[in-house]
């Protein structure tokens, strides 16, 4: 190897490197061309997290926070909260005209 030269680098496990957010990093070969530096810009798989809910943290294909993420998709619908209201009120206002 050459002084300066690039070589790809990941420490993941297999099969995780680009899926999700994991990626390869790049690591530059010594000026004494005998050894790499370290290996800048990798990303390895991390516990998903359910915080950030649209993302692949932990690189096996699936954005798979069990449980949280479908209350976060709950909360985040129009649909369901717009829907809940209007009707316990038209019950009430149904419910206070035929008395
Ligand atoms: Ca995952």
């Amino acid at each position: 190897m050459l002084p300066g030269e690039t070589l790809a680098c990941y420490a993941g496990p297999d099969g995780t490197m680009d899926v999700g957010t994991c990626q390869a990093g790049l690591k530059t070969c010594d000026d004494d061309g005998q050894s790499f530096g370290p290996c800048v810009g990798e990303v390895v798989p991390t516990p998903e997290s359910c915080v950030t809910v649209d993302v692949d943290d932990d690189c096996d294909g699936a954005i798979d926070c069990v449980g949280e993420i479908e209350w976060g998709r709950l909360f985040s619908s129009p649909a369901p909260t717009t829907a809940s209201p209007p009707t316990s009120t038209a019950r009430g206002t149904s419910s206070s005209a035929a008395w």
